[in-house]
């Protein structure tokens, strides 16, 4: 007989879910997996933010692509100050100080402080989809999701993970990696599981595309124009024929490249935050860098989770998940 289970037995057995990841400590929090950490700011972002209808928020899963849509989006939206290109504001600040988390900063800010900000407001968060603060999914604020393959996904996080200070001197070994990749493809990495991450803002953005906006990492490398366009309108901040016969948005996909953001003194020698250099952030930036880190068997394993995907009609646009 199939029994029903109460709010606090699902808890409890939330509870007994622990597990580490590089080190840190996680455990799995209505249905994700946290990093003990970043508790506070979920907990936090949930309870007590209000969407805004005019609010864009910008959510992945971490090593997704978050700090170049970051970077797309704080121009889009602010390009009237693009001439002074060699003065841009990426100068001085690196894109995740311009469009804040809301787990880092809903914690930090009283609620009028929060209200006062200038709409349209950017934020970005991991938080899935299902997990999101109520008034994010019933408000009219927009959404903005970027995924990336799994493969370069699990690969960047495995570089990222041992760039914090607390990991300093540990290599990414083949030990390292066997059991970690193991661990992510069962789900047990921050704010995974991965398919559940990717298919819960997917299937929204099917439902109401006007809501959610679904961007692959991979498609923004292949034909990063077309995508901009798409983005830009979807923002309500279309380019004008002026802009494009001025190769505006030449300009912006070349102020945010990986090359030209690495390249800023504030990501290569500044920091944000107490546990890494803002460097962390600029490793390569390509699509396929998985090869040089993983065999075939493991990337087969991996692949396991696109099988998954598939199976629910899911399949990435610009990436070819064949081995
Ligand atoms: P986050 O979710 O912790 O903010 P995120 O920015 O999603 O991290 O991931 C960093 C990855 O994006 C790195 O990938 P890699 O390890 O494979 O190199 C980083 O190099 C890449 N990246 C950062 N900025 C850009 C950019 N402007 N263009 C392309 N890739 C970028």
């Amino acid at each position: 007989m199939a029994t029903t289970k109460s709010h606090n037995e699902d808890e409890m057995e939330d509870e007994l879910l622990k597990d580490k990841w590089f080190g840190f400590s996680m455990h799995l929090y209505h249905g994700f997996w946290c990093v003990d950490s970043n508790m506070e700011g979920i907990i936090a972002t949930q309870t007590h933010f209000h969407a805004h209808d005019t609010d864009i928020i910008l959510a992945s899963l971490p090593k997704a692509g978050t700090t170049w849509l970051k970077s797309l989006i704080f121009t889009i939206i602010n390009r009237q100050s693009l001439s002074h290109i060699s003065k841009h504001t990426f100068h001085f600040k690196n894109p995740h100080e311009l469009i804040p988390h809301l787990e880092v900063k809903v914690p930090k800010t009283c609620q009028s402080e929060l209200d006062e900000i200038p709409s349209p407001r950017l934020f970005a968060t991991h938080i899935p989809y299902l997990s999101l603060p109520e008034s994010i999914k019933s408000s009219k604020c927009q959404i903005v999701y970027v995924c990336r393959n799994p493969l370069d996904n699990f690969v960047s996080g495995c570089h990222f993970w041992l760039e914090f200070d607390v990991n300093k001197g540990f290599k990414l070994d083949t030990q390292l990696i066997e059991e970690h990749l193991e661990k992510y493809c069962k789900g047990v990495l921050p704010y995974g599981p991965y398919e559940d991450h990717v298919l819960g803002y997917w299937k929204e953005s099917i439902e109401n595309p006007q809501k959610v906006l679904f961007l692959e990492f991979e498609g923004l490398k292949k034909e990063p124009k077309t995508h901009l366009i798409r983005l830009a309108e979807f923002l309500n901040f279309p380019f004008s024929d002026e802009e494009a016969k001025k190769y505006v948005i030449d300009e912006i996909i070349e102020l945010c490249s990986f090359k030209s953001l690495k390249e800023m003194e504030v990501n290569k020698s500044g920091r944000i935050n107490q546990w890494y250099q803002n460097n962390a952030y600029f490793r390569k930036g390509e699509v396929g860098d998985w090869i040089n880190y993983l065999t075939l068997p493991m990337a087969k394993r991996i692949n396991e989770i696109q099988e998954k995907l598939k199976k629910v009609g899911f399949s990435f646009a610009n990436y070819e998940t064949d081995l």
